[in-house]
């Protein structure tokens, strides 16, 4: 992520990232332990670099609350979680493409069948992660179980890439049907974080819950037209990833139902919602404040 605002949140942001890489390497299976083909194909994927957006969103929801506990497994369990729908997305039966995160895609530098395994093996391994470091406070290990699964799972994640794929075939894609598969794809993982980040704090009360939901919500949709944005305006090599696609696929997107202009608007106004939602949060805000700011402006 580009470092945008003041020195401070800069310095914050490579702190944040810092301690999401080496909590990653510390984390992930030994790249030696058998089978080593697979072991390797998961770590070559999640330490390609990638912005960590969801981990360090769990982070700082987590210091909003303020800190105590444990947030780390569950900032990388969603990272897991993440890179995994990527990779499948990435698959020659899904997306097809050959460039992820500035990489050659998984099954590119493995082979197709080996991509697979290894993301359906990251799916697995974020619920191993959150069973084995949080199984001594059960009603907080579940409660993380409950909102990863339910965030990644058929009406989410799954559901949005699923119509994701039946409105390429669309003849008549419509702004309900974009706004679903933006809410679960994209928005779904960014909720997720938050609520993750709030449960590994020992007191956030059912109110603070659901502004944070809604804060997700509105960050999520800002990312996801961002995106859109990107896709149809940014270079392959700054994104790291193939630039162009969605026209070419004749995808729906923000930018094909409202053009540029409209979809700048309605990222701007998701930006005023999530902040104005922020505000009632409890805790200093600075940093969620000015990685707001981030997300509107990001160039990858
Ligand atoms: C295969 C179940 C399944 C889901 C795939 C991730 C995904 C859903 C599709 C990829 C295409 C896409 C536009 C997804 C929307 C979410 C999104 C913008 C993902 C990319 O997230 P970044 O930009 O990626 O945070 P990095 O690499 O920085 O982590």
């Amino acid at each position: 992520m580009a470092s945008h605002g003041t020195p401070d949140f800069a310095t914050h942001l490579k702190q944040l990232t810092t301690e999401v890489e080496q909590a990653l390497d510390q984390l992930l299976p030994d790249p030696n332990l058998r089978p080593a083909r697979l072991h390797q194909a998961m770590r070559y994927s999640l330490q390609a670099g990638g912005k960590r957006l969801r981990p360090i969103l769990v982070l700082a929801a987590h210091s909003l609350f303020g800190g105590g506990g444990r947030p780390l497994p569950a900032a990388i369990a969603i990272e897991c979680v993440h890179t995994y729908s990527l990779v499948h997305d990435d698959l020659p039966c899904m997306d097809n493409d050959d460039l992820r995160r500035g990489r050659p895609t998984a099954h590119r530098a493995f082979d197709e069948p080996t991509a697979l395994l290894s993301g359906d093996a990251l799916l697995t391994f974020a619920f191993q992660l959150l069973a084995r470091h949080y199984s001594d406070e059960p009603v907080r290990c579940v409660r993380l179980l409950q909102t990863l699964s339910e965030a990644a799972g058929s009406e989410q994640l799954i559901g949005g890439q699923m119509e994701d794929l039946q409105a390429e075939k669309s003849r008549t894609p419509d702004a309900d049907q974009l706004l679903f598969i933006h809410r679960n794809k994209t928005a779904a993982m960014i909720r997720a974080a938050l609520l993750l980040g709030a449960h590994c704090a020992p007191n956030a009360a059912q109110d603070q819950l659901l502004l944070l939901t809604r804060f997700g919500e509105e960050l999520g949709l800002t990312f996801q037209i961002v995106d859109d944005i990107l896709d149809a305006t940014a270079d392959t090599a700054t994104l790291g990833k193939t630039a162009g696609k969605d026209e070419k696929a004749d995808k729906t997107t923000y930018v094909k139902l409202f053009g540029l202009e409209g979809a700048r608007e309605r990222a701007n106004t998701h930006t005023a919602q999530a902040l104005s939602l922020l505000e009632e949060l409890p805790g200093d805000k600075a940093f969620l404040r000015t990685l707001v700011g981030a997300m509107l402006e990001r160039r990858n």
